[in-house]
């Protein structure tokens, strides 16, 4: 590794990082997780422990009305008018749920900033550090909830209107105190990058540091139920029942079959069934209905419609076969993203300055960048996951590799922002 022109701290981004783990912190056998939801006590100390060090990093820092904070660095000699290059990520995690993914970019965006403070370097462009609201979908949208206002995908009021149940977000922002004025707009920005935990093994087994991402996958996701019968166990045949429960068995093994199959010839196509509930769920009753959801994903959008064909026709099968009634919705979906050849080649430069080995990867998990990406020129890199763990408490990335992540992602962050 070369000197970097810009070193970055790598203690205090480890602390940046190991302050925010303590934020709704589960200690677990195999590790330490954290459950951080939009909007609960463990996401405001998180955000109000952010906003603490951009203010003490000498940002502007500004929240927008969905909760997108800002911290804004004007050096000495920039236009304040240029269109500005915005870096960052997510604080909002999935339950129990690790301590990088999202952290890492929030962190090491700020880290980025103070290494350029530290090296008394002027750029000709604002950067902004970003940590967008609600990334992982767990209480209101399906994810991705304040990347999709700042690009313009989702409206500010019906984003506010979104509900888990028991309050909306608005009620959930303002009762942390993050529901703030306007709207980031990210077709402001010259250019976006984000760093972020690769969460499978490539980088791993490949020994390299730094992933720079071609194209995120695109994700379907469908919310469907099954309709049977409930029926006495012990007194109706085998014959006179329509068991809801055996006919989504049926269709969550052609789910993985079809893309088991999809798969041998595009290796990003991966389809789950991850929810899976039965009514009534007693042991002596027939079970009357399965509500389900799928997640459909692959870098082409043609592999994921033919999966989602797939699904469509496997209920009608079952329809016609076992004289269940099926009910299907598409809940959620994001196109494939292809990164910019701007921010792909930046992230590689720098790593090449740095004597640091990139490799081109493609990501399987969604990220705020793809929604950004839809808005302008985005990047997205990656940092190893130890195992490929994450979303889970085992998830672990090697401070040398954060340290090293950041720097090429400080070096890239410096050339958009000077040229
Ligand atoms: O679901 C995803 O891919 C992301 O981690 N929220
Ligand atoms: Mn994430
Ligand atoms: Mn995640
Ligand atoms: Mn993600």
């Amino acid at each position: 590794m070369t000197e970097s022109r810009f070193p970055v701290d790598g203690d205090r981004l480890q602390q940046d990082i190991e302050r925010n783990a303590q934020f709704g912190t589960i200690a677990t056998e195999n590790g330490r997780g954290r459950t951080v939801l939009p909007g609960t006590t463990p996401n405001q100390q998180a955000r109000e422990s952010l906003v603490e060090r951009l203010i003490f990093a000498d940002l502007t820092v500004d929240t927008d009305a969905v909760g997108n904070i800002t911290g804004t660095w004007l050096p000495e000699g920039c236009d304040p008018e240029a269109p500005p290059v915005a870096v960052g990520s997510h604080l909002d995690s999935v339950p129990n749920g690790g301590i990088f993914d999202g952290p890492l970019g929030v962190y090491a965006a700020l880290e980025a900033v103070r290494a350029l403070q530290d090296a008394d370097v002027s750029t000709t462009r604002p950067i902004q550090v970003v940590c967008f609201t609600g990334e992982e979908g767990t209480r209101f949208a399906d994810g991705v909830l304040g990347s999709s206002v700042a690009a313009g995908l989702l409206d500010i009021a019906t984003a506010l209107e979104l509900s888990d149940g028991t309050e909306t977000l608005r009620e959930a922002l303002e009762d942390i105190g993050f529901h703030g004025e306007g709207r980031l707009d990210a077709t402001d920005w010259h250019a976006w990058l984000e760093l972020h935990v690769e969460q499978s093994q490539r980088l791993e087994q490949l020994d390299v540091s730094a992933g720079v991402v071609t194209t995120i996958n695109g994700t379907t996701r469908l919310h469907g139920t099954i309709e049977g019968t409930p029926e006495h166990t012990g007194s109706t045949s085998m014959a006179d029942r329509t068991d809801a429960l055996a006919a989504a068995s049926e269709f969550v093994l052609a789910v993985e079959q079809a893309a088991q199959a999809a798969a041998e010839t595009d290796p990003t196509a991966v389809a789950t069934v991850g929810e899976l509930s039965v009514d009534p769920g007693a042991v002596n009753v027939v079970p009357g209905q399965v509500e389900f959801s799928v997640d459909i994903r692959a870098v082409n959008q043609s592999v994921i419609d033919r999966l989602v064909d797939r699904a469509e026709s496997k209920l009608e099968a079952l329809e016609a076969d076992r004289g269940v009634e099926t009910t299907l919705d598409c809940s959620y979906d994001v196109s494939p993203a292809d990164m910019a050849p701007s921010c792909r080649a930046a992230l590689h430069d720098a790593g090449d300055a740095l004597g640091i080995e990139t490799v081109d990867v493609h990501s399987g998990a969604g990220h705020d960048t793809m929604q950004i990406a839809t808005a302008t020129d985005a990047g997205l890199l990656f940092a190893p996951s130890r195992g490929g763990h994450s979303h889970n408490p085992l998830e672990w990335t090697d401070w040398w590799d954060c340290a090293a992540a950041t720097e090429v992602l400080t070096e890239a962050l410096y050339s958009l922002a000077t040229n």
